[in-house]
């Protein structure tokens, strides 16, 4: 009985000792050895009574068990949710109860904060550290190096990945295992992915840049990877030589630029850069090809949909711009009012459809209807057109969103947090310029009339609600909002009013 996505990403390198991850400590870690450290975590997951279709979380720092228990997981059938390192404990209560996870894994560094909450919510906790150590992987190495692969449909989840929303709630986006197989295929292809590639890997991988697309596409070819903890400037200058090829957001070409030690000599082995999760500016991919003679290929992608369009391999790749559908998806421009198609040229909602887009939001039935339509259309929130070479241009977003080195912040999920502060009336939080992160968050305060915030005590209280990337960079006492005859805060002032607050960047 077949599991397409294990057969095809994990299942086919069975018994090959080709390299598959390159560690940063200068060992190798083969095909072969990497899934026997996943079937033995299979083992120990459905020891520990998980079943098909259940959802486990993971709050672990990138290694490779770490990555072998995503394998697991697809392996024995179960729904993987992986969860930003940097979350606070008030963040992943909040995930654990709204999937109804049944084991949460954690590093041990996390465990006595988490217990309490498994227990209450009634999910087994495990332990997995950066060394790879932990309750979990502990008993797995008694485990056999082989484990019967759960049969698996095509429509079946594979993994929930949480995205937050203007109202401050976050969503956990439900992706079958054809979302996840369909989209590394494609991707392989277009980006030409075999065996001989060596992916230079430091991104998380509990978002879908650093899992899905960089992780699966090297696993639907065959290649091996350069496994980073994370971004190091100099790790990378060092070991980009023995690579082929590069995933990373726009912050990780902006840091590479910057170092005059990244030169046209260094990038001679590259036969591939890509970028995404945010905008690249154009100025960084033209500074980029004066320095290596490379082109950055930009993507444009959502943790709803995978990847939606590329700009070419072989064509032009062109700067500000975020390329054609993919082969198999369908990308049309919108009226917002009407949901009518746009003529060509003109700026509309980008929505899209294909076997890249997920199948709805867990338990949030109206949250899906309201942007996943009944024809298979995704409302993506980005608004965009496309130019009459057929390149799409993303010029916008329909949502309040801000991406911080590559990191998605809702405003709304601040603002609450600030708005229940003493002496604070209403609050604004936007996204301004920032030469590192590209953007980065600011928060405006009004006063309740006579009150005088106490902004260290606000900062705290931020910093216990909120992950470390969503925090304010600067908190500003302001006498009122700006509004429209609507009574709506109008953030473009705002941003217009601050937008070279940190630029060039300080912080
Ligand atoms: C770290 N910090 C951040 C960020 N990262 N603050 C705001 N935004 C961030 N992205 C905090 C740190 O905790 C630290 O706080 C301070 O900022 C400076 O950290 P620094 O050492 O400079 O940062 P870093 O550790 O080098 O990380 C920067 C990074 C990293 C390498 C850009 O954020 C990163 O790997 N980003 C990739 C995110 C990603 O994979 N996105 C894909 C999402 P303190 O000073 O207090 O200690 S998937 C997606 O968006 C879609 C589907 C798509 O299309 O791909
Ligand atoms: P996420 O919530 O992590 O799925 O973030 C998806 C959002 O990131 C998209 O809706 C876009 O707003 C943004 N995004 C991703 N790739 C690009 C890109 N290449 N250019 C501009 N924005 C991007």
């Amino acid at each position: 009985m077949p599991n397409p996505l294990y057969d095809t990403l994990f299942g086919c390198h069975a018994g090959k000792t080709t390299p598959f991850l390159y560690l940063a400590d200068g060992t190798a870690m083969t095909h072969a050895a990497f899934l026997a450290t996943a079937a033995r975590i299979a083992h120990a997951l459905t020891k520990a009574g998980l079943e098909p279709g259940d959802r486990l979380a993971a709050q672990v720092e990138k290694s490779p068990e770490a990555l072998a228990l995503y394998a697991a997981c697809v392996q024995a059938g179960i729904v993987f949710l992986p969860l930003n390192t940097a979350y606070t404990t008030d963040e992943l209560t909040y995930f654990i109860e709204n999937s109804g996870a049944r084991m949460v894994v954690c590093d041990a560094a996390g465990e006595a904060a988490l217990a309490p909450i498994a227990e209450r919510l009634g999910a087994t906790l495990k332990t997995l550290n950066a060394d790879g150590g932990g309750t979990l992987t502990d008993k797995a190495d008694a485990h056999p190096e082989a484990f019967p692969t759960t049969p698996r449909e095509p429509g079946d989840l594979a993994a929930f990945l949480y995205t937050s929303g203007t109202t401050g709630r976050s969503k956990g986006a439900m992706l079958t295992q054809d979302n996840l197989l369909s989209n590394a295929l494609t991707l392989r292809d277009h980006w030409r992915f075999t065996a001989d590639d060596v992916l230079l890997h430091a991104l998380p991988i509990f978002h879908t840049h650093g899992l899905f697309v960089a992780t699966n596409v090297t696993l639907a070819s065959g290649g091996a990877m350069i496994f980073l903890p994370k971004f190091d400037l100099d790790q990378m200058i060092a070991l980009m030589p023995k690579a082929t090829a590069m995933m990373g957001v726009p912050t990780f070409y902006t840091r590479l630029l910057e170092d005059p030690r990244f030169t046209r000599e260094l990038a001679t082995h590259m036969r591939l850069f890509v970028s995404g999760s945010a905008p690249l500016l154009a100025e960084t991919h033209i500074q980029f090809e004066r320095r290596t003679g490379h082109r950055i290929l930009e993507r444009y992608g959502m943790t709803e949909t995978n990847m939606n369009t590329s700009n070419p391999y072989d064509g032009e790749r062109r700067a500000g711009t975020v390329g054609f559908p993919l082969p198999g998806v369908e990308l049309k421009i919108t009226d917002q009012a009407n949901g009518d198609t746009l003529p060509e040229g003109e700026v509309g909602q980008i929505e899209v459809r294909g076997p890249n887009v997920f199948k709805g939001y867990w338990q949030m039935p109206e949250k899906t209807a309201a942007e996943l339509r009944e024809d298979g259309f995704f409302i993506t929130g980005d608004l965009g057109k496309i130019d009459e070479d057929g390149y799409l241009h993303i010029v916008g977003r329909n949502k309040d969103l801000i991406i911080s080195g590559g990191y998605n912040i809702y405003p709304k999920e601040i603002e609450l947090v600030l708005d229940d502060q003493p002496g604070v009336l209403e609050s604004a939080v936007i996204g301004v310029p920032h030469a590192d992160f590209g953007e980065t968050v600011l928060g405006l305060i009004v006063p309740e009339p006579g009150a005088t915030p106490d902004l260290d005590a606000i900062a705290e209280a931020t910093r216990t609600a909120l992950a470390r990337f969503k925090h304010p960079r600067k908190l500003l006492v302001i006498d009122s909002l700006p509004r429209n005859t609507m009574g709506k805060v109008q953030k473009n002032i705002l941003r217009d009013t601050y937008r070279e607050m940190f630029t060039p960047a300080t912080t």
